[in-house]
């Protein structure tokens, strides 16, 4: 095993990096957008990335940590900080430029794909591998149940979030969002409302399955994790569970985000993505 995990606060999910920023659920330089707009955005990135290291410099427990390279927006990146949070295992978020990427970068995620991990001589990309490499080093809380159904149901709501929900929602939050307001280029509002008819039965779907306790039944688990995180990159278009709508996910999804773990990942993002806005 690669490292042995320090006691720290469960609060100790820190923020690093050397001024550098992936552009989440798309490669800018594939879309063209110019050169000026990636360099407004890279500074404006770098600027809350220096203030960032500071207030994690300030936490208790910022010392070994792995490194986690990409952007809080994405949902992929956002499971892995909250599985890392609720086992209290402190990562270093690494903020990445894909024109220019970071040899270690590269080296972990050779698709350029976000989130990649480096725990020292160690790369991974991917969220699934990383969060099961976290869960392996952190057993402790699993993220999956122990009872052969449970867990299973477990791994279906993270399939779920990961290939059905976000595949329907992130249409609608790249033309909405990521498009016009990170890359300053008119998003697709006809992709947009396609995405928005995808989701309708997803929608219905997953309030169909949402009891009072957990996805996967008595126990949170990385099901819950991925849903959840997916439901905040939709949060950025308005898409959060409506409690009119769909009131028995909005319950689950207040749920989610009253657990400790939430608060501090969710807080380290707002300050990353309002800086990244220009705020
Ligand atoms: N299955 C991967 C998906 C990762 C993924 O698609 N990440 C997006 C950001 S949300 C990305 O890196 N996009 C950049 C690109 O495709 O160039 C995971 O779970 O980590």
């Amino acid at each position: 095993m690669s490292m042995s995990i320090p006691k720290v606060s469960r609060t100790s999910s820190s923020i690093s990096g050397a001024g550098r920023i992936v552009l989440p659920l798309v490669s800018s330089w594939m879309l063209g957008i110019s050169v000026m707009t990636r360099h407004r955005l890279y500074a404006r990135a770098q600027r809350c990335n220096k203030e960032c290291v500071a207030i994690s410099d300030s936490m208790p427990g910022s010392v070994r940590s792995m490194k986690v390279y990409g952007f809080p927006i994405s949902p992929f990146v956002r499971k892995v900080h909250l599985v890392a949070a609720e086992k209290g295992v402190p990562v270093e978020l690494a903020l990445s430029n894909p024109a220019d990427p970071a040899a270690e970068f590269l080296a972990a995620s050779p698709f350029r794909k976000i989130p990649a991990l480096v725990d020292g001589d160690f790369t991974l990309c991917d969220s699934t591998a990383i969060v099961t490499y976290l869960d392996a080093i952190q057993p402790e809380p699993p993220i999956t149940p122990g009872d052969a159904k449970a867990k299973a149901k477990a791994i279906w709501f993270e399939e779920f979030a990961d290939t059905i929900l976000i595949a329907a929602g992130g249409k609608i939050m790249f033309n909405r969002f990521v498009s016009p307001k990170l890359m300053g280029k008119p998003g697709d509002e006809a992709m947009a409302q396609q995405g928005e008819r995808e989701l309708e039965p997803i929608l219905a779907y997953l309030e169909s399955q949402c009891g009072d306790g957990w996805l996967a039944g008595d126990d949170f688990s990385i099901g819950d994790i991925a849903v959840a995180a997916t439901f905040r990159s939709l949060g950025y278009v308005g898409l959060e569970p409506n409690p009119e709508t769909h009131p028995r996910t909005a319950a689950w999804y207040a749920r989610v985000k009253a657990r400790p773990s939430w608060g501090p990942v969710a807080a380290l993002e707002d300050k990353i993505v309002s800086r990244a806005l220009g705020g």
